[in-house]
């Protein structure tokens, strides 16, 4: 391909970017704008296979028949969101079998929050309203993001994940008009996950490596800690309405800004997390092989099912599929 071709398909690339359209899997981009949607749409996908597992430890031991019907519901929502981001995924040339690979190898990340434990069953609220509540802030500008198969995923999981947020505020609430002991519950969880939840944004704009560029495509619309201010603006009365006290003395509303001030986590921890170190990486990655591993009879079946359903044909192949992907589908309906 010369020089020239090459300039004119970055130029309508950036054309369709400046009309806030959308890029669409058969359109051409730039292999680093693919590999940087590989990745980020990778690791949302994991964060959301990897984040049954905190809550789906409750499921045996929810306190009432109700309580455990909607974790039921909500783990299995957080699996759906998965294959929504992994047909996503696919739509960019990477396929399933070769990202859950990069997950269980280790090659890929997923979001930090999921390598904490969830030690009380108020956590089950907790995760709710705030990581689902910091999903939520992450995800909604997420729907407006340049690549349209990545857009229109975020759609349905934003909306389900919204409703996530409130069923954990509901379950917190609940909790609060109880005993001293729940109350107490609640605010020891609250305590262990607030900062952990702020990190879920990623490190300060200043050390971001990748926001700049995953701006200036479109793929993000609002940087890192753009995003976590306003994390803590939603969630200040929140916790107020709740009863519970945000573990950050430095936390106050600055007339000013027009925002609440508040204190940076502990971005050491968040990198040791990242690197493998937190308190439930390898259990977290271990039980995903193991479920991968088990499951191999079900793919295996799946695929002797599908070969004798759709033989492959030994004829050869029709002399359209060497055509281009348009002229087949002008071909198939005209
Ligand atoms: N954890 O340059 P940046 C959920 C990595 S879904 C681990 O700022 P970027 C639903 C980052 O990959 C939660 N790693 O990167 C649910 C990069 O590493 P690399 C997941 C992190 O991509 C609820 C490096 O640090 N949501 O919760 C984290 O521009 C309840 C430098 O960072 C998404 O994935 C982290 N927290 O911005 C499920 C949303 N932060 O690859 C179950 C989509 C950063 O260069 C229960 N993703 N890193 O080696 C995004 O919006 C972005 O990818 C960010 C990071 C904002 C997460």
């Amino acid at each position: 391909m010369t020089t020239a071709q090459d300039e004119d398909l970055l130029a309508g690339f950036e054309a369709t970017l400046a009309r806030h359209e959308r890029i669409e899997p058969r359109d051409w981009m730039p292999e680093r704008y693919r590999r940087t949607l590989v990745r980020q749409i990778a690791q949302h996908a994991h964060s959301e296979i990897i984040g049954m597992q905190p809550e789906g430890n409750w499921i045996t031991r929810a306190p009432s028949l109700r309580r455990k019907a909607i974790l039921l519901a909500k783990v299995q929502d957080e699996a759906g969101h998965g294959l929504y981001l992994y047909s996503a995924c696919e739509t960019l040339g990477t396929s399933r079998r070769e990202l859950t690979e990069m997950l269980i190898s280790g090659k890929q990340k997923y979001s930090s929050i999921f390598n904490y434990p969830t030690l009380s069953y108020a956590d089950v609220g907790t995760i709710g309203w705030l990581v689902d509540g910091a999903a939520i802030c992450n995800q909604v500008p997420l729907c407006r993001t340049s690549y349209g198969p990545y857009g229109r995923s975020m759609i349905r999981i934003c909306k389900e994940e919204s409703f996530h947020q409130r069923q954990g505020f509901e379950l917190l609430a609940t909790m609060m008009r109880g005993s001293d002991e729940q109350r107490a519950m609640v605010q020891e969880s609250v305590d262990r996950f607030w900062w952990p939840a702020l990190m879920m944004f990623g490190p300060p704009d200043a050390e971001s490596p990748n926001t700049a560029q995953s701006m200036a495509w479109g793929i993000k619309r609002d940087t890192n800690d753009e995003l976590r201010q306003k994390f803590v603006d939603m969630s200040v009365p929140q916790a107020r309405a709740l009863g519970v006290t945000l573990p950050d003395p430095d936390l106050v509303w600055n007339q000013e800004r027009g925002h609440h001030d508040f204190a940076q986590p502990d971005w050491e921890e968040f990198a040791a997390v990242v690197a493998g170190g937190g308190p439930c990486n390898a259990q977290r990655v271990a039980h995903r092989r193991e479920a991968h591993e088990n499951g191999a009879w079900v793919r295996e079946a799946a695929a002797a099912f599908a070969a004798r359903q759709f033989p492959v044909a030994e004829e050869p192949a029709p002399a359209s599929a060497s055509k281009p992907p348009q002229e087949q589908e002008q071909e198939r309906e005209s």
